[in-house]
């Protein structure tokens, strides 16, 4: 379980902190984590990346046709730009992967605004993607609210609580963090007709905030909030952790696929059966 230190204030929502993340749906801490650690967490990323790689060639898994593919024997999901099919563009879940990141989720600089944020006095992770935009090669994450993402496997989605940490610095010219102050108040049709989802793209500008930052700035944000982000059109890479987490006692979004998939393993068994015993009978 990750510990919650919160007892600490220092790290906790401040009035204002609460008051702009009650109304904005989003909150962001310039300078929280010191450049050696955002080059320490980086080295841990590359090396989970290479292994990863490792894996996949060993594992024969198929790249070219694909922009995510998922690993049985990792657990886990391996996504791919899209115009540059060898470049890994994330890894999601890793914290399974990686002790040096798993014990970095932990830390009270980024679980601390979560205890408020996500209404409980503990907090565990959901789940945990690694992004990466690489020079010149990262694409655009197109604008998307991660709740109904979450939703079929987690009904308590709206007590899900993101932490970005850039890992280098972000700007617009490498693709930084996109929000829509307030959209995370929209109801599903209002949602829907918004004209960044509905594909009036220019009327999008002027109602986002880009979320300029060194590295070690933490932007916390709710699952309703609809965020994008542009393609690194720089030579540099832009890296991020994203922590989700949620109330203590639920589980993380790797086991409930687990078992979701099992389930619906066990299910076509069963129905394969069942066809195969009626054209016998
Ligand atoms: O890394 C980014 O810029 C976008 C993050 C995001 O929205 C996502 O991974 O769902």
């Amino acid at each position: 379980m990750v510990k919650n230190a919160c007892e600490n204030s220092e790290f906790a929502m401040t009035d204002e902190d609460r008051r702009r993340f009650a109304e904005e749906g989003y909150l962001i801490r310039k300078g929280a984590f010191r450049a050696r650690e955002c080059e320490s967490m980086i080295e841990a990323s590359e090396s989970l990346v290479q292994y990863l790689m490792q894996v996949v060639i060993t594992e024969r898994v198929p790249v070219e046709s694909v922009d995510c593919s998922t690993s049985d024997v990792l657990d886990t999901t391996l996504k791919w730009e899209r115009e540059y099919p060898a470049a890994v563009s994330g890894i999601e879940t890793f914290a399974h992967l990686s002790e040096p990141l798993r014990n970095w989720a932990s830390d009270i600089r980024l679980t601390g605004p979560c205890r408020e944020a996500c209404g409980s006095t503990d907090v565990v992770l959901f789940c945990e993607k690694l992004n990466l935009k690489r020079a010149r090669v990262g694409g655009p994450v197109g604008p998307h609210r991660d709740g109904p993402h979450w939703a079929p496997l987690a009904p308590h989605v709206a007590r899900i609580v993101t932490a970005m940490l850039y890992l280098d610095d972000s700007t617009v010219k490498n693709g930084c963090l996109e929000v829509f102050p307030g959209s995370h108040r929209y109801n599903h049709s209002h949602i829907i007709t918004h004209p960044c989802i509905s594909g009036r793209a220019s009327e999008c500008e002027g109602r986002s905030d880009l979320l300029e930052g060194p590295a070690g700035t933490v932007i916390w944000f709710g699952s309703n909030l609809l965020h994008r982000s542009g393609a690194n059109q720089s030579d540099k890479d832009r890296r991020a952790l994203l922590f989700s987490y949620q109330p203590a006692g639920h589980a993380h979004q790797r086991l409930l696929l687990r078992d979701a998939k099992d389930r619906f393993r066990r299910n076509t068994e069963f129905l394969r059966a069942a066809r195969a015993r009626r054209v016998k009978a």
